[in-house]
């Protein structure tokens, strides 16, 4: 268990990933879980030996009192249930999109700073080891200063049998996915200060879009193109990968389908596989997800402990945010570029 005694909030489809990683990592556990839904509440607390269940979170947070709380619930209750634990200064992750809108990013950013109490949001994908990879390349200057940049998405795989409320929402793949490609361009590109978008629903049985197809600018002067789909049948399924091109001054770059990596620098061209790795509770084709599960609850309990800013921290994240709104206004408005720092 360790030092840090957790607790978690919403006991639903991407929650029992969440507390297999907290079994696994090193420092911090959960010691109570909480969810409306008593089925739900009884599955994950036998299947993960929690006998402290609630289905009221407030009343958990008075009488467990938790070193930190994990939000795991979808986006309509993450401002009321941040702000319940904040209010009780008890340190908190919330999942991603973190909110609907900004106003209600930027007050649960504001109260956390005002309480001085940590707050991250589990944004994941950028702590996949794939992604990781590529950071370490671009950091080793190998490619020179990248002028261009893709993070691809394109997949057919059925997100509805396991989410469906992802067919529900009149938002879809840009709240939902793309955030997660959004995050990841601003990890290995550096801020955007422009981005332009299409979207379109191929799907008729969902109510949001399937499809973005998004150009950003960076401060850098980079260009990027951010693109995902739930709509592509290849003969490859490659659901969850991402995807990255990178082209730079003195070579480039591409993670490509199956995690294998090649660098083109002056001297040739050098291949790498960065598989993640398939964690002993973790299923295909979800173990690259699993395992960025445990990497970014290590990376929480190991800021707690060092008193350190998370990386994907809430205020980090109000950028990542900025990036969905900017790209559903410029959709909106028949691709107009919009300045994400505008919003
Ligand atoms: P879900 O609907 O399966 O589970 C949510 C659970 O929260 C439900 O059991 C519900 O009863 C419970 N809940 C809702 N409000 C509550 C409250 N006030 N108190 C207690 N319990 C409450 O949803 P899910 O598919 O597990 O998704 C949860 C979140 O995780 C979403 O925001 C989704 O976008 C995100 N997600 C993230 C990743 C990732 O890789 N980071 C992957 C999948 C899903
Ligand atoms: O909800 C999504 C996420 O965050 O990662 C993949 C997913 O489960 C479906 O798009």
């Amino acid at each position: 268990m360790g030092e840090f005694r957790g607790a978690v909030i919403g006991c639903g489809f991407f929650a029992v990933n969440q507390m297999h990683a907290w079994r696994d990592a090193a420092g911090g556990g959960i010691v109570a879980i909480c969810d409306l839904d008593p089925a739900r509440l009884a599955a994950v607390g036998n299947e993960f030996g929690i006998a402290a269940r609630y289905d009221d979170a407030a009343e958990m947070l008075d009488e467990v009192k938790p070193d930190f709380v994990d939000i795991a619930t979808t986006v309509k209750s993450h401002r009321p249930l941040v702000e319940l634990a904040l209010a009780r200064g008890i340190p908190v992750i919330c999942q991603k999109p973190f909110a609907s809108d900004m106003a209600d990013a930027r007050a649960m950013v504001e109260a956390a700073e005002k309480a001085g109490v940590p707050l991250m949001v589990h944004e994941n994908f950028r702590w996949q080891t794939p992604i990781q990879a590529v950071r370490a390349v671009l950091d080793t200057g190998e490619i020179g200063t990248p002028f261009f940049g893709r993070v691809s998405f394109r997949s057919a795989y059925d997100v509805y049998a396991g989410q469906p409320y992802l067919a529900e929402g009149e938002r879809f793949i840009i709240e939902d996915l793309g955030i997660h490609a959004l995050d990841t361009a601003r990890f290995l590109f550096g801020e955007a200060t422009a981005i332009t978008a299409r979207t379109q629903r191929v799907n008729p049985r969902i109510r949001g879009e399937d499809v973005a197809t998004m150009m950003l600018g960076h401060a850098s002067g980079m260009t990027s193109v951010v693109d995902c789909s739930y709509a592509t049948r290849a003969e490859a399924e490659l659901f969850p990968q991402t995807l990255v091109d990178i082209d730079g001054a003195d070579g480039s770059l591409r993670l490509g389908a199956d995690y294998r990596l090649t660098v083109t620098g002056a001297a040739g061209s050098r291949h790498a596989d960065v598989s993640p790795v398939l964690l002993p509770w973790a299923s295909r084709p979800w173990h690259n997800i699993q395992e960025s599960v445990l990497t970014i609850q290590q990376h929480w309990i190991d800021c707690l402990r060092e008193n350190r800013e998370p990386a994907t921290s809430g205020r980090d994240n109000l950028s990542t945010l900025a990036l969905v709104e900017a790209a559903y206004r410029s959709a909106g408005d028949g691709g107009a570029t919009v300045d994400p720092r505008s919003l």
